[in-house]
């Protein structure tokens, strides 16, 4: 019971039920605090989680490149993806890679959906950030910040490794 007191919102009826309240109630009253405990929980831990971000290491040459992460919405809510940015892009475009009279080629998306509880995946072949007016290319193993923004959550933001990816990981790019 003590972990009741302990949340500011339940505090004070968790409390007070405890140290008044008949074996009954306190029962019944002990399992709403628990019920209640675990949804605050739930709450204060979802939202956007980025994981596995990279960005892909191409010669100095080129001004542009490409991003690629998880996106994990541990909600029970759909999360938008509207917009991201990068420290070395002058901008950043929500990218998908669609197979146009047999060749692949790069769209720009307004926006890409997570479901709740779901994933979405920015990979090699699919979805990615694309970085643009670049001020430097990464060289492997530099890092990269990168940064989600969303239609109805907080911005995210993660920290990606430059790396030149796997061989034939980047046929898509060939076409951009
Ligand atoms: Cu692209």
């Amino acid at each position: 019971m003590h972990s009741c007191r302990g949340v500011t919102i339940l505090g004070r009826s968790c409390a007070s039920l405890v140290s008044n309240g008949g074996s009954q109630l306190l029962n019944r009253y002990s399992l709403a605090c628990g019920a209640a405990l675990l949804s605050l929980a739930a709450g204060a831990s979802a939202g956007p989680r980025i994981s596995d971000a990279w960005v892909r290491a191409l010669p100095p040459t080129q001004s542009s490149t490409a991003g690629y992460l998880r996106v994990h919405n541990d909600g029970d809510e759909e999360l938008v993806v509207i917009g991201a940015s990068a420290d070395i892009a002058g901008r950043v475009e929500i990218h998908t890679t669609v197979e146009v009279d047999g060749l692949l080629r790069m769209q720009r998306l307004p926006e890409l959906r997570v479901p709740a509880g779901g994933v979405a995946e920015f990979a090699p072949g699919g979805a990615h950030l694309m970085l643009l007016e670049l001020s430097r290319m990464p060289a492997p193993g530099q890092e990269v910040r990168l940064c989600l923004q969303f239609a109805s959550a907080p911005e995210a933001c993660t920290v990606a490794t430059a790396s030149k990816g796997l061989a034939g990981d980047g046929a898509a790019h060939h076409h951009h």
